[in-house]
């Protein structure tokens, strides 16, 4: 009897079943120093599942959540290949769908942190469906995996507990560093300010819009929320904003108008790299 030439027939795809909710793959407690040099060829090939542009999805299950995580960017290429060699590998245990965005201010104007953050938000949803945000400094890692990436039912800091400040939580509306607001949170506070020129008040004007809306900041335990800093020097033209605490005091009043739903900008060029996207915008000027 002749063998058929048919080939196997094969089961129809399954879907994939849904990650669990809290990943086997994290080890918790991780070493983090910054004074070994990293280099890009090396990250790389360290993370040989990652798709261009810095994307990833797990293979074996549907993620619970789409993440897109948008880094403010100046002249920090040291400090962003740290995030990039510590980060990818945290990110894909955490088992997230996720893609990095290097948000990265054009030309030698103040620096505007929340305004690239909400430029960030605008064109992660151009590429993909994400319904989750994380804001991160580039200068910023966790030193436990069990801080996942992710949103949660109320908006999240996720960089509570800083060495610089002796693991300390300074203040309980702290929400500066890394955070995390899903996309109904972020829209329901009308995203960020846009007007918050230089160094500082950005973060608590964010609180301010978060608790004016009825919503609280989770975080989560001292235990899992450690994070280390950079050491650096400060930037230039990011000095602290003399104006940061008068505007603090009208969030209420800004809020409505100044956002998501005023941004303007430029885009002046995407690059798509292996480890990251970049993208290169006109913020303006003050
Ligand atoms: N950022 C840049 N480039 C800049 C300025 C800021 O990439 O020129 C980004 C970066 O992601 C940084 C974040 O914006 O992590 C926030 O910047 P920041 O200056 O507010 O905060 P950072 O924690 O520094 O980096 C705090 C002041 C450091 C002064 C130290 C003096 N010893």
């Amino acid at each position: 009897e002749q063998k058929s030439m048919e080939p196997e027939a094969q089961p129809p795809a399954k879907a994939l079943e849904k990650c669990p909710e809290t990943s086997p793959l994290l080890v918790g407690p991780l070493r983090v120093e910054f004074n070994t040099l990293v280099n890009l060829e090396q990250i790389k090939s360290e993370n040989p599942n990652l798709e261009y542009g810095g994307r990833f999805r797990p293979k074996d299950c549907e993620a619970l959540q789409k993440v897109a995580i948008i880094i403010p960017f100046r002249n920090r290429d040291e400090h962003l290949k740290y995030w990039l060699y510590y980060m990818h590998p945290i990110l894909q245990r955490q088992q997230l769908d996720y893609g990095v965005y290097v948000i990265n201010q054009d030309g030698d104007q103040l620096f505007n942190r929340a305004k690239l953050l909400n430029i960030g938000f605008t064109e992660s949803l151009r590429e993909y469906d994400y319904d989750c945000f994380v804001f991160s400094d580039v200068d910023l890692i966790p030193i436990d995996d069990r801080n996942t990436y992710k949103c949660f039912s109320q908006p999240r800091h996720l960089s509570g507990y800083l060495d610089k400040f002796g693991f300390r939580l300074l203040h309980n509306w702290l929400f500066g560093g890394i955070s995390s607001l899903s996309k109904e949170q972020y829209l329901k506070i009308n995203g960020f300010p846009n007007n918050y020129w230089g160094w500082g008040g950005e973060d608590d004007d964010i609180a301010n819009r978060v608790a004016s809306k009825g919503m609280s900041i989770s975080r989560p335990s001292k235990e899992v929320g450690k994070c280390r800093m950079i050491k650096h020097s400060s930037d230039k033209q990011n000095e602290p904003n003399p104006q940061r605490f008068h505007q603090v005091t009208q969030t209420k009043e800004t809020m409505d108008k100044d956002g998501i739903n005023s941004l303007s900008y430029r885009v002046v060029k995407v690059d798509k790299f292996d480890l990251f996207t970049k993208i290169t915008v006109d913020v303006g000027k003050p």
